[in-house]
């Protein structure tokens, strides 16, 4: 089997001019492109070829589930959508959404694996990777912080001259998640980043300990990234500070609002930081309502600091299997839960409570994000959070909430001790042989940022299509006030010969006296799988990045766009969606120029053209990688000690009982991300 070469990219031997690159291909030192070594994703011979060590790992699992079974009744598999085709004529459109709405969080702690070892030395597949979705969305919004931001400081040096140090063991939380010192190096690594490739940053200020403030993440940060710099978060998860004994027992909302005020206070005398307005808060895991917190006079008082009001939620959490010996009781069977992920349902519920509150927020004129998600928080369920289902899971939530005027979503990603990564970096000592692992949930993204393209006008409609029936969601997207694309998904896996469906479609000649405006043809993308328990063979288009350990960061195989012709005396199209499968139709060729990375020229704002897109980087300014320089503690996980198979809680025994007290689903859900 060919190997991808992996390579870290020495910035420094570059030109400090380069233009801002959406795809950098690099050579082995064959001269050879290292995407024929990505290619086919068979996954067949890499998943057999796994050793034991490795699939002990979970980011690298060997669980494949059952797909479930056919729904019972059957919904129709045949079944016509009419759609208006001017956003005018349609009542419930959510808001103008952008390209980018699903970003990324990197948790603080596994900065060094997946994002660079410091600021010459940057992941390649880390940046090929972004730059897919940056080719698509115009730009990627990346969050780089997570519990581990909340005592993060930053450090004039370390020892050894590294960039991060997270050697300490903080006694006092039960998350098992490391402290960190860190030095300015990481913000030049982010700067570094955004030269490549069009990155944007939230970045966390600690909040541990208001009486000892240290601001000097916001400082550094930003006189280093400057526009590429979006907001600072503060406060990760306040409503679960008391359960895991980081305040006092009876830390409530009003003293969380006091809090939050110290901050605001000290920034706004600090000229250091000139930038004002663009702080995230609250941030809450659910613990608390966001009405209780807004009750405070939270949003009134601290209006001119926060930017965006943000919300934190995975829709389970698997820590009876991460923490054996926490009380957590008997570990989830991954199989049982796996049909909760594979309904229109699941995103709906999980933003529910959430939706009162967004009106609020919009009175308010702030952004509404969903700033930390995925599958299932204490590391995912194996099989599930890396399964193809997990991909449909998300382009449903993720245009659920677009449609429910969220105005982001961030994907987490930990380390190599949780399944749900939308790409994980090999282990240290593999380095140099294995490519990295790209989780199908990756491939959701490059969905949202296609339906959504490059425009910012994209509104997004939940069609309650066929009956609104659960397993065949479908959304119709509106751009620049005109029906542009459509999303239509089936969560079924054949079986039997059963379960693909073909969806009739017809555009305009509604019952508001739209005339017909169905085309003469579509153009469509398929995200397909052989079914929804699929880890390895996931397609966009006909191209993949590879099953596991295959992947460099780009796509490699021949896109396949399928031209579907309409019926123009009935005025219909007849679009044939697999099981399981998403099509994105594109309704004119314009609503696919918007958004097809084959056409960038068609950019709307940008005069870069496709190969000045292409950063060609010769193998002799490659500095090999990280090989075998890394310690593996460092490199392995967001959590300290937890990549192993000795896990267990690092909390004092009083601790945990304290927050087993609170209430095992409240601490459950944030125990370790
Ligand atoms: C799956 O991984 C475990 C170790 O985690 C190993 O014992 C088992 O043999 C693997 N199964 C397959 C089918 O590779
Ligand atoms: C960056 O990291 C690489 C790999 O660990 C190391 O060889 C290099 O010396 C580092 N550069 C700086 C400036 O620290
Ligand atoms: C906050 O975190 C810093 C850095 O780890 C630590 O030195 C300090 O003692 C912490 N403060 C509190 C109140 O826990
Ligand atoms: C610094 O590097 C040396 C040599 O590799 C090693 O022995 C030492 O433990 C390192 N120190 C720290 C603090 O990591
Ligand atoms: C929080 O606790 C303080 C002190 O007991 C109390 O005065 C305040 O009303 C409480 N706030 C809320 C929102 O419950
Ligand atoms: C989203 O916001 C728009 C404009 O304010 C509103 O018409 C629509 O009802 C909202 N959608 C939801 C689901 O609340
Ligand atoms: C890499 O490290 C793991 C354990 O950390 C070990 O089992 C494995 O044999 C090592 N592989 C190589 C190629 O060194
Ligand atoms: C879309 O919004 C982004 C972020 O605000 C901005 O950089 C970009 O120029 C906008 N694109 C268009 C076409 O207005
Ligand atoms: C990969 O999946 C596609 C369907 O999505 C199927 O046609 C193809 O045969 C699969 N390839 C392998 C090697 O399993
Ligand atoms: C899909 O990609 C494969 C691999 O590059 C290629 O062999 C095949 O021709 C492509 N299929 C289509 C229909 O383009
Ligand atoms: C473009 C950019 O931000 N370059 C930075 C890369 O990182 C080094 C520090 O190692 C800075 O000196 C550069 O300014």
């Amino acid at each position: 089997m060919l190997k991808p070469s992996l390579f870290l990219l020495s910035l420094a031997a570059l030109s400090t001019h380069l233009p801002h690159a959406s795809a950098v291909t690099v050579y082995n030192q064959d001269g050879v492109t290292a995407v024929s070594a990505a290619a086919t994703g068979t996954g067949a011979a890499s998943a057999t070829a796994t050793a034991s060590w490795l699939s002990s790992l979970a980011a690298y699992n060997n669980v494949t589930l059952t797909p479930p079974a056919l729904p019972n009744p059957m919904p129709s598999t045949a079944f016509s959508i009419s759609v208006m085709n001017s956003a005018q004529d349609v009542s419930g459109l959510g808001i103008q959404q952008a390209g980018d709405f699903f970003g990324f969080s990197v948790e603080m702690s596994v900065v060094e694996q997946v994002i660079g070892k410091n600021a010459t030395y940057v992941q390649v597949p880390f940046l090929n990777l972004l730059a897919t979705v940056a080719d698509r969305a115009g730009r990627v919004r990346v969050r780089v912080g997570g519990n581990t931001q909340e005592t993060a400081t930053l450090v004039g040096s370390l020892p050894n001259n590294s960039m991060i140090a997270k050697d300490k063991t903080d006694a006092t939380n039960p998350t098992d998640t490391p402290v960190l010192d860190f030095t300015a190096e990481m913000i030049y690594l982010l700067a570094n980043v955004s030269s490549l490739v069009n990155v944007k940053w939230y970045l966390g200020i600690p909040f541990n300990d208001t009486t000892n403030l240290r601001l000097q993440i916001a400082e550094a940060a930003e006189s280093i990234l400057g526009d590429n710099l979006l907001a600072f978060q503060v406060g990760n998860e306040p409503d679960l500070y008391a359960a895991h004994g980081h305040r006092p027992q009876d830390y409530n909302q009003t003293d969380y609002f006091n809090d939050f005020g110290i901050v605001v206070n000290a920034i706004n005398n600090d000229a250091s930081i000139p930038t004002r307005g663009n702080l995230v808060a609250p941030s809450l895991q659910g613990t608390w309502t966001l009405q209780s917190v807004f009750d405070t006079g939270f949003i009134t008082s601290y209006s001119s600091a926060i930017s965006i009001l943000s919300v934190e939620q995975y829709p389970d959490n698997n820590c009876a299997a991460a923490f054996p010996d926490a009380g957590f009781g008997a570990p989830v069977n991954p199989q049982d839960v796996f049909p909760n992920y594979l309904t229109h349902l699941a995103g709906k519920n999980l933003i529910a409570p959430y939706l009162p509150s967004i009106p609020t927020a919009q009175q308010a004129g702030k952004q509404f994000m969903m700033f930390e998600t995925n599958t299932a928080s204490c590391g995912g369920f194996p099989g599930v959070s890396d399964s193809f289902g997990s991909a449909l899971w998300a382009v449903d939530y993720g245009l659920q909430m677009a449609y429910s005027n969220f105005t982001g979503a961030l994907l987490h990603i930990g380390g190599q001790d949780v399944s749900y990564n939308p790409f994980t970096p090999p282990p240290t000592n593999i380095s140099t042989t294995h490519g990295w692992t790209v989780g199908p949930i990756m491939y959701s993204t490059l969905v949202l940022a296609e339906a959504l393209g490059t425009t910012n006008t994209s509104q997004v409609m939940d069609l309650f299509a066929n009956n609104n029936a659960n397993s065949t969601p479908a959304y119709a997207i509106y751009e620049n006030g005109a029906l542009a694309r459509m999303v239509l998904m089936n969560y079924m896996t054949e079986q039997g010969g059963q379960g693909a469906y073909t969806a009739t479609i017809s555009v305009g000649g509604g019952q508001t006296g739209e005339a017909n405006a169905t085309p003469s043809q579509v153009k469509v993308k398929y995200l397909l799988a052989p079914s929804v328990a699929e880890k390895d063979n996931v397609t966009w288009a006909n191209q993949t990045f590879g099953g596991r350990f295959e992947c460099d960061g780009r796509l490699s195989g021949t896109e396949d766009i399928q031209t579907i012709s309409c019926d123009t005396s009935a005025n219909t199209c007849q679009i044939p969606v697999p099981a399981p499968g998403v099509a994105l139709v594109f309704l004119s060729s314009a609503a696919q120029g918007a958004t097809d990375p084959t056409q960038t020229q068609t950019y709307a704002t940008t005069a870069v053209t496709k190969s000045a897109n292409t950063v060609s980087i010769n193998p002799s300014v490659l500095a090999t990688s990280n090989g075998q320089s890394g310690k593996d503690r460092s490199l392995s996980s967001t959590s300290q000690g937890s990549s192993d198979a000795r896990r267990t809680v690092g909390a004092p025994g009083a601790t945990l009982l304290a927050m087993l007290v609170l209430g095992a689903w409240a601490v459950a859900g944030a125990l370790r991300r």
